[in-house]
């Protein structure tokens, strides 16, 4: 019988390689963990970005509001590489107690912000930014003050393309802004 002239056999199971094995994935963990990180840190800092079908979606963000104020605002850029009209029809995040999507329009002299009951049209090949003094996102009923330097999610959903869940970076309030003038809420 081979293996049995007395010489040392292998234990079923070596302690030396388990521990080695263990710590081959712990650091695999870790390094895994270190690039999840990376990629987060880099978002932050920069622009980011979503694609849904033939949208793209871009760099979502909103405004650091006074405190106690009722309402914040969304901001992002949405453009469709497909070849048919899409429309925003809905947003949702956590932060508020309702979402809806606005225009802002001088109305009488008075710059006034509505709801878009039938959503924001994103033409075929088109670029529709919402942006201070225009098309936002309205978050109604803020359950927290919006400070600036933090992060929330949220979802936008189109009307062909879906739903897709993005991320909001709170940026600090300009100098002068006033809360919302003319706001209908
Ligand atoms: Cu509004």
């Amino acid at each position: 019988m081979r293996g049995s002239g007395g010489r040392l056999r292998r234990p079923p199971v070596d302690p030396t390689d388990y521990s080695r094995k263990t710590i081959a994935m712990t650091l695999a963990r870790i390094l895994a963990a270190g690039a999840v990180l990376g990629l987060l840190a880099t978002s932050a800092a920069g622009a980011h970005d979503y694609t849904l079908g033939t949208l793209k979606i871009g760099h979502p963000w909103s405004r650091a509001m006074p405190k106690g104020a009722p309402v914040g605002p969304g901001f992002l850029t949405v453009t469709n590489t497909g070849t048919t009209a899409d429309r925003l029809i809905a947003a949702n995040a956590d932060v508020s107690a309702k979402v809806e999507i606005h225009e802002m329009a001088v109305v009488d002299g008075v710059m006034k912000m509505r709801a878009l009951d039938k959503g924001l049209e994103i033409p075929a090949g088109g670029t529709v930014e919402l942006k201070p003094g225009g098309y936002h996102i309205m978050f109604i009923g803020l359950k927290a003050p919006f400070e600036a330097g933090q992060r929330f999610k949220g979802t936008v959903t189109f009307e062909k393309a879906g739903t897709v869940e993005v991320d909001y970076e709170i940026e600090a309030m300009a100098t002068k802004m006033q809360p919302p003038q003319g706001h209908a809420h």
